[in-house]
């Protein structure tokens, strides 16, 4: 699904951050611009629909190197939880090479997380993509609050296929690159191909 460019010999991966309204999406995308915006980052753009808004900016992973000479170069995208916004988060979808769940920790959204898996389960099916073809990460957000859940119950609840999850706090960026990495990486594999085994850590 990464669209290569011959030209300037470059790989395009996507990656969607989903899950629930208000979980950390966006302030995860938030520190990573923060943290490389005085590398090559260009600036987060948001685009306005109607009532919608979609965020997303694109990076060069420096520490990802070339594949066969090519660059690999991640777009990062998020979408609003909103149940109204059902159709901008399926299609956002279209492409994906990769998705980040954020989860939020809170004991009072749980039925939020399972609700949004849900979503996503459904909207990349509607794509026509076999879920179990897509690298996820799962990350546990909010883990600074108090009325949290343990990891062990999210993981039970929400991480039915046993892939990589990160614990974090997105606002002190607690978790942040150690997710993006890990989803990065998975997304590498797949493309040098080869590697993938639906059975092991995948949607
Ligand atoms: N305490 C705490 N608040 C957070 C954390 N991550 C995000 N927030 C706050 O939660 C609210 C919603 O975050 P946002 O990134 O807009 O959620 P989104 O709807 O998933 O994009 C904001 O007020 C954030 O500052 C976190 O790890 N801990
Ligand atoms: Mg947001």
């Amino acid at each position: 699904m990464s669209l290569v460019n011959l030209n300037t010999k470059e790989v395009h991966c996507k990656i969607v951050y989903y899950g629930p309204g208000l979980g950390g999406k966006t302030t995860n995308l938030q520190y990573v611009y923060q943290k490389i915006s005085g590398g090559s980052g260009k600036p987060i753009i948001n685009i306005d629909g109607d009532n919608e808004r979609t965020l997303f900016f694109d990076f060069l992973p420096l520490e990802l190197g070339e594949i066969r000479g090519f660059k690999t170069r991640f777009h990062l995208y998020t979408v609003p939880g909103q149940a109204f916004y059902e159709a901008s988060r399926r299609l956002v979808l279209r492409g994906v090479d990769g998705i980040i769940f954020v989860a939020d920790s809170q004991l009072d959204r749980m039925e939020a997380n399972l609700e949004s898996l849900e979503d996503l389960q459904k909207n990349l099916k509607e794509h026509g993509y076999k879920a179990e073809n897509v690298p996820i990460v799962f990350q546990w957000n909010k883990r600074d609050l108090p009325n949290i859940a343990p990891t062990n119950k999210l993981q039970e609840k929400l991480n039915k296929w046993n892939a990589p999850s990160f614990e974090a706090c997105a606002i002190s960026g607690q978790g942040v690159f150690e997710t993006l990495k890990t989803m990065s990486k998975l997304v590498l594999m797949n493309l040098r191909g080869g590697i993938h085994k639906p059975s092991e850590g995948r949607v």
